[in-house]
């Protein structure tokens, strides 16, 4: 009963917020309020319609204080599969969001929704944290592949799937529905866009034989919408340049390239004050975004995503909203005081919904 009262004045704020925003009439509010009252009241949850639900994922988005990415946050394309009931029809979904989202380079920001969690506490979950990501492996020679998927490479290993054992293995699907055994799914290699990394001027740079995927597509996060929560709810944009070659190529507990791009590019090693990690990081950077480019793969370098969020707020700010913002997150990761964003001192964070939100990890 408490439950349902938390769902019923959560769903009152999001239906209000959602009819006052899209200028639907008060009449028409009304109507749908009651018609929530009285579900809420017989099953102990409401069904979102799919204006609502896409309305709500979009500014679920808008609300995320984390994104640097929301000036786009109107343009997201919103598949509604809450209907399906087996792994295999979930598997099948996810596919069509990679390949929708993928777009052969021209990538869409996109968020399919699963069916949400019951009152009975039954719920889907993907355990991938990103549908594309490759395998970590903990061997004798050290880690294979990803540090950051260890944990999850070894469930896929224990529910039957074999990797190659490369250091950019794609890993399976894995989908679980009502705490049973989970299903696991090979992605089709003809739907997973991968970019190699050359130097737009550096030849060798390619002998690294670096390279990543092109679509971030997270799936570990829930999303609540007018105290409904959708635990399967997978959504992505494009990449960040320095997401991937500052943090998943560079980071020292992930691919740690940077001392073999310093070996590479000839620069001395020998000590911090030639600050070959900062020379490393700016060629691997520009590889990042001249690679996806060259490939006609979306991505954004930090500064023009700086410049855009700072876009946003002004935008948010026009619209009477406030923008809800942490600032340890929307800093990039290189040369942040060279984005405006370093310099906003007044930037706050709090508790808002829709939002995305991390959820317990499954596993
Ligand atoms: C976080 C950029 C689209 C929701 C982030 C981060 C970046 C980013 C750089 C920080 C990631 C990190 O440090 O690990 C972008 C760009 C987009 C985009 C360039 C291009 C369109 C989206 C979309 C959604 C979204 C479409 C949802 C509909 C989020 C959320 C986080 C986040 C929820 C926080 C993730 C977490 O808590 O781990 N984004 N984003 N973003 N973004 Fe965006
Ligand atoms: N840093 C992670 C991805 C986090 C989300 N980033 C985005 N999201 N760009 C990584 O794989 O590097 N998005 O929806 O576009």
């Amino acid at each position: 009963i408490n439950q349902s009262k938390d769902v019923a004045q959560a769903a009152e704020q999001f239906v209000r917020q959602f009819y006052e925003e899209t200028g639907r009439s008060l009449s028409e509010l009304e109507k749908r309020l009651a018609e929530i009252e009285r579900a809420i009241a017989e099953e102990g949850t409401y069904v979102h319609t799919p204006d609502e639900l896409s309305f709500g994922a979009k500014v679920a988005w808008r609300n995320n204080s984390k994104c640097i990415g929301r000036l786009f946050w109107e343009s997201l394309e919103v598949f509604d599969e809450r209907s399906l009931r087996t792994e295999e029809d979930i598997a099948e979904a996810l596919f069509r969001h990679i390949r929708y989202a993928t777009n052969d380079g021209r990538i869409r920001p996109s968020l399919t929704a699963f069916a949400s969690r019951r009152p009975d506490g039954g719920e889907i979950r993907i355990w991938n944290h990103q549908l594309i990501r490759y395998a970590g492996y903990r061997t004798s020679e050290g880690i294979v592949g990803d540090p950051a998927s260890l944990a999850f490479t070894e469930q896929a290993l224990r529910l039957g799937w074999e990797g190659k054992g490369t250091k950019y293995d794609v890993l399976p699907l894995v989908v679980q529905i009502d705490g049973r055994t989970p299903k696991w799914f090979p992605i089709p290699e003809t739907l997973v866009k991968e970019v190699p990394l050359v130097h737009p001027s550096i030849e060798s740079f390619s002998e690294l034989g670096l390279k990543w995927y092109a679509v971030p597509i997270l799936s570990d996060l829930a999303l609540e919408i007018g105290g409904i929560r959708y635990t399967a709810a997978p959504f992505n944009g494009w990449y960040m340049g320095t997401e991937i070659g500052a943090r998943n190529l560079a980071d020292s507990d992930r691919y740690n390239e940077l001392p073999g791009i310093a070996d590479k590019l000839g620069i001395d090693r020998t000590s911090n004050t030639t600050l070959w990690k900062d020379r490393a990081l700016v060629e691997l950077n520009a590889s990042v975004i001249h690679s996806f480019k060259a490939n006609g793969v979306s991505i954004v370098d930090h500064h023009s995503a700086a410049e855009q969020f700072m876009r946003f707020m002004k935008r948010e700010e026009q619209q009477g909203r406030e923008v809800n913002a942490r600032w340890s997150w929307l800093i990039p990761p290189m040369s942040p005081a060279a984005t405006p964003i370093w310099h906003e001192s007044k930037l706050q964070e709090r508790e808002v919904s829709p939002d995305y939100r991390a959820q317990e990890c499954p596993y």
